[in-house]
């Protein structure tokens, strides 16, 4: 069957009035210039009892997956790891009631809609805790399994929540400015080299939004304590998800979800197909439906 019916873009999207409306045009300005933003916790109304509620709803889950007891000012639990993100938990949207606010909020929808669309969906829900260690993060693009050249428009966003202060001594991420205009991964002699990087310094409660193309790595950590953050990975409704929701939860729970997290873990997406064949509504109400509410 041919698709040329089904909208293709989100060609209504009034995605501007969404970003201008929370006073974030300057940093729709960013994600065009350099392909990342940092969103200061003052503008993504991350108060600092919400910081520190999300940190602590991060750091329980993370003991309750591992039975290892976080601490914040030694990083001893998480130090030295092998991995370059240190310990990384998916599937944690549903870990705490918290996290569902943390992916609903509003600015961090906005940037993310703007970047991939009204029919954007969430990719995954992780979490990291870093503690002091060697190992640095190669430069990447987020755009996994998809060979280049990319389109110059993101196919895959981030919106990052960083819980502790970031610094190149705390393990900040890093980013190479314009490189999502590049629509390619770094080559494996650009991947390393730290010419190529600027690292992030900023605030606990900060979000840092940025185009799946654009390449970023991470600083090990060089001094004592945790890292913290939730990675909110988004993709177009096109691309496959990497964290499956709708295969463990149950229709009640699903229908019991607040419709928008109902549509972003892709209860409502047009792809699969149902046994019966496309359901031509859903691509319309897609690209159309869940207009953001403004506080
Ligand atoms: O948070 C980090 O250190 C890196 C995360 C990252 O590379 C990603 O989320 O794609």
């Amino acid at each position: 069957m041919s698709l040329a019916a089904y909208p293709s873009r989100d060609m209504d999207f009034d995605a501007l009035e969404e970003v201008e409306a929370l006073g974030l045009i300057s940093h729709v300005g960013e994600l065009e210039a350099r392909g990342y933003t940092i969103v200061p916790p003052e503008i993504a109304a991350a108060t600092p009892s919400f910081v520190e509620d999300l940190r602590a709803a991060a750091l329980s889950a993370a003991e309750r997956r591992t039975g290892k007891s976080p601490d914040l000012a030694t990083g001893a639990a998480q130090a030295g790891l092998r991995g370059a993100t240190g310990e990384h938990h998916y599937y944690m949207l549903f870990e705490a009631p918290i996290f569902q606010q943390a992916l609903l909020n509003p600015v961090a929808q906005a940037l993310i809609r703007y970047l991939l669309g009204r029919s954007c969906v969430l990719s995954s829900f992780s979490l990291s805790l870093k503690g002091p260690g060697e190992i640095p993060l190669d430069l990447h693009s987020d755009n996994g399994m998809i060979p280049s050249p990319f389109p110059r428009y993101a196919q895959v966003a981030n919106a990052t929540w960083i819980l502790t202060d970031y610094s190149r001594e705390a393990g900040a991420l890093c980013f190479t400015p314009g490189s999502h205009a590049w629509c390619r991964h770094p080559t494996l002699e650009e991947v390393g080299d730290p010419r190529n990087a600027i690292p992030v310094t900023a605030p606990a409660g900060s979000l840092i939004v940025w185009h799946g193309n654009t390449w970023h790595g991470a600083y090990p950590r060089s001094i004592p304590g945790l890292r913290v953050n939730i990675i909110m990975y988004f993709c177009r409704m096109y691309l496959r998800q990497q964290e499956d929701y709708l295969r463990f939860l149950t229709h009640e729970a699903v229908a019991a979800l607040a419709p928008e997290v109902r549509r972003l873990i892709g209860a409502d997406a047009p792809y699969p197909f149902p046994r019966e064949g496309p359901q031509f509504r859903q691509f319309i109400d897609a690209t159309t439906k869940g207009k953001l509410q403004h506080h």
